[in-house]
């Protein structure tokens, strides 16, 4: 069975390690967010594609969710000792090789897709790690700050701010002119099932949907679309999806998450037993809708929930 998966980073990458658990044989492409990419000290960062390579490839800080195991930040502290920032983004000695390795293949000319691949044959996730464009894209938000209105990058957003403002507008720039990444639209016209993990809706599928052409391949590749909420009674499991949801007028619900993306794209929506409650108005809505637990506790906890995606996909084929 050929998987295609639309993946930001923590929530995409955990449930991406259940999904290979619940379906060992399957042939998982995962179309990766880029929209949090961010360039610091030279180097290009890629948090999602990292988080997940990582994650599957067993490198991860599983606690922190993000950078690597068993980190260090000594040359955080000798660039600070230059005067050299941004200090409030924390890049670890470990990672910084990948950002290393992947900038000096950038400036040899290779696309990132290429360089992503690369890296992945060190790590090994045992999926396919597809950029959702080899075109630069980052994800700016509008914010008031001290009175005054600013566009900071997301990471800065996130990071610096801790989402502690709100996001009046969020704007995945370079989007409109990017094209999906080699293999991306491919892949989505061999699947057999699409699924949009626990990700954030807006900054992470909402980005990766922002690329011309990845949106309407999904809603002609005629084969299931099942989407797991990353929204539990009411609020993200973690992170800002509430803050951004917000700011495309979306309720931080698992209902209205499901009623933004919508029957056109999508076929069939998990929401957390918590949420059983709003399933029939999902259902209302034209989009198959189970409730079931949507906690990823653990590797276990998370295969079940790749099993509940995948049976809701053939029950809607
Ligand atoms: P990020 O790029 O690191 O922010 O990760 P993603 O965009 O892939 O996923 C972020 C989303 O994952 C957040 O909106 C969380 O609410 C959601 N999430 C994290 N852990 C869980 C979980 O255990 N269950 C569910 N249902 N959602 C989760
Ligand atoms: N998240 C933080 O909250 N603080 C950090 O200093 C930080 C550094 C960082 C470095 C590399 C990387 O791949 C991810 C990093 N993250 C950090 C996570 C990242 O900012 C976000 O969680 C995601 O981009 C949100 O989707
Ligand atoms: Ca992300």
């Amino acid at each position: 069975m050929r998987i295609v998966v639309l993946a930001g980073g923590i929530g995409g990458a955990r449930f991406l390690r259940g999904l290979k658990q619940a379906a060992p044989g399957a042939d998982v492409t995962v179309i990766g967010n880029t929209g949090d990419d961010i360039h610091l000290f030279g180097l290009k960062v890629c948090p999602d594609l990292d988080t997940v390579m990582y994650t599957l490839g067993g490198g991860i800080d599983e606690e922190q969710g993000w950078g690597r195991e068993d980190e260090s930040f000594r040359v955080k502290g000798e660039l600070a000792a230059y005067g050299v920032g941004p200090e409030w983004f924390g890049l670890g000695d470990r990672d910084f090789a990948t950002h290393i390795v992947r900038t000096q293949m950038l400036a040899a000319g290779y696309p990132l897709s290429a360089v992503t691949e690369a890296l992945c044959a060190r790590w090994k996730p045992g999926v396919r790690l597809l950029p959702m464009s080899d075109d630069r894209v980052e994800t700016h938000v509008a914010v008031t700050l001290d009175g005054e209105r600013r566009v900071v990058h997301f990471q800065e957003y996130w990071v610096r701010l801790r989402a502690s403002v709100d996001a009046e507008a969020v704007v995945p720039v370079g989007a409109e002119q990017a094209k999906p990444g080699p293999g991306v639209l491919e892949a989505i016209a061999a699947a057999d099932v699409i699924l949009f993990p626990p990700s954030n809706p807006v900054v992470s599928v909402g980005t990766i949907l922002s690329v011309p052409g990845i949106r309407e391949a999904i809603a002609e590749a005629g084969v299931p679309v099942v989407g797991l909420s990353p929204i539990v009674g009411g609020a993200p499991v973690r992170g800002m999806a509430d803050k951004v949801l917000a700011a495309v007028g979306v309720e931080a619900t698992a209902s209205a998450v499901a009623r933004h993306y919508g029957s056109g794209l999508l076929d069939g929506w998990l929401v957390d037993s918590v949420d059983a409650s709003v399933v029939d108005e999902v259902e209302a809505a034209g989009i198959r809708c189970r409730a079931v637990p949507l906690m990823m506790t653990d590797t276990d906890a998370t295969a079940e929930m790749a099993r509940a995606a995948l049976a809701l996909a053939e029950e809607v084929r």
